[in-house]
């Protein structure tokens, strides 16, 4: 299934007048405050996310899972699904693989076709929290950190494997998420699993092509419920240290105790230039995978206004792999994708309108209601003109879901490939 760019168009044509009115009107209140339009536009036009290979079908929890039919299930399929995604929002121009679950049987034939669709191969992610069929080793009691030689030199395997494979596609990082860890008090010894995690990253590290980064995301408990090897970013920050330069922190936005101040963290890691990646959901409880800016929105911002702050004045930190790392369960995948875009381009779109000279002045006065009413300001700013200026200039649509709606993108899938129901992962 591709989408047809005249389609866009001719659904696009009928909305044209009021966005442009829509426009004019940002453009000129902006523009009157001494905003630059056309930079914002450009950057937003630039700012691309990945879109992992398992949010392409519905989710679920360990009580069930309800399919919204049509989901992709080979990687040709995950692929054309990015594919919808890009054509619509001009903003998903990467795929982030996983693997065992994508791996690709013709690498040319899967070139291609991610090449005709504008997309790129960004992370690839290794997978040592299930046990893989005919694996001679388990990974029940950890991978990286078990007390069995055996078993960590088969995740370590597995992770150069991965590489391998990223390699061929033109992927530059791999990403480590380990589930290791206890469920108990007195199951495991700290210091023992701590040590055998960084003896066995450093061992994956010297695999690590040098144009490549190993991105190490950590998270605080689940599925262990006492402890977890990676648990914060203080942790993941020491190994990517012991490793080396090429290795990174990254910051999954759920993957925090509740109430946790993202903003500092990734504002500290970009000044140590470590922070490598970053996966954008949201959240009320714990890693509940939700749409980006569903439930935090101004906490969105603020993260958004620290990584604008470290993209225009850390040069010692590099380009981050920016990717979505959401689950759905009730929505219709691509829609709640959409969604999940839109949020994070309108964070991004509202922390560049932060007019940083003058804050940095409120700041030094010590005019604390000033530095609010900066930031306020542009969190108050509707910015979904720009964003659909953005997309409309590049053959995007006005509207992606409405699009997406009226070109009745599902059910053709649906027809396309039937009620299918694989799981695509987590
Ligand atoms: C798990 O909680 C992490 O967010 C991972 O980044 C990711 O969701 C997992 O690797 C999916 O395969
Ligand atoms: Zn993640
Ligand atoms: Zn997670
Ligand atoms: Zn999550």
């Amino acid at each position: 299934m591709k989408i047809n760019h005249h389609r866009i168009q001719d659904t696009n044509s009928k909305d044209l007048k009021s966005h442009q009115d829509h426009f004019d009107f940002s453009a000129n209140s902006l523009s009157k405050k001494g905003v630059d339009i056309n930079t914002i536009i450009k950057k937003l036009q630039d700012f691309q996310v990945a879109i992992p290979s398992w949010a392409l079908g519905a989710g679920g929890t360990r009580f069930g899972r309800f399919s919204f039919y049509g989901e992709p299930s080979s990687l040709e399929q995950k692929i054309e699904d990015v594919g919808v995604l890009h054509a619509l929002t001009q903003t998903a121009g990467a795929v982030s693989l996983h693997i065992p679950w994508d791996i690709p049987q013709d690498y040319n034939a899967i070139k291609d076709l991610a090449n005709s669709l504008d997309i790129k191969f960004d992370a690839v992610n290794s997978n040592t929290f299930q046990d893989q069929k005919k694996a001679k080793e388990s990974y029940k009691y950890g991978s990286l950190s078990n007390a069995t030689e055996a078993i960590r030199q088969q995740a370590i395997q597995h992770n150069i494997d991965v590489i391998n494979i990223g390699n061929k596609l033109g992927s530059k990082a791999l990403t480590v998420w380990l589930a290791d860890g206890s469920c108990f008090p007195g199951q495991n010894n700290f210091q023992t699993a701590f040590q055998n995690t960084q003896d066995s990253l450093k061992a994956i590290y010297n695999r690590v092509p040098s144009d490549w980064k190993l991105l190490i995301e950590y998270k605080p408990y689940e599925p262990n419920f006492y402890s977890t090897v990676i648990q914060d970013w203080g942790t993941s920050l020491m190994l990517a240290n012991e490793c080396g330069e090429k290795a990174y922190t990254l910051v999954d936005l759920g993957h925090h105790l509740p109430n946790s101040n993202i903003e500092q963290i990734v504002s500290i890691l970009q000044l140590k230039g470590k922070l490598g990646g970053f996966h954008f959901n949201d959240s009320k409880y714990g890693d509940d995978d939700l749409t980006v800016g569903s439930i935090k929105p101004y906490a969105l911002f603020l993260i958004f206004n620290e990584l604008v702050y470290g993209m225009e004045n850390n040069p010692q930190n590099p380009d981050l792999a920016w990717m979505i790392d959401a689950s759905h369960n009730v929505k219709d995948p691509l829609e709640d994708l959409i969604q999940s875009l839109e949020a994070i381009q309108e964070a991004y779109a509202k922390a560049l309108l932060v007019d940083q000279a003058q804050l940095k002045e409120a700041q030094l006065d010590n005019d604390v209601v000033k530095c609010q009413e900066i930031l306020q300001d542009a969190f108050r700013t509707d910015v979904r003109p720009l964003l659909a200026k953005a997309r409309l200039d590049r053959g995007g649509a006005l509207n992606p879901i409405k699009t997406y709606r009226s070109l009745d993108i599902r059910n053709s899938l649906i027809k396309e490939r039937g009620k299918n129901t694989v799981a695509t992962g987590l």
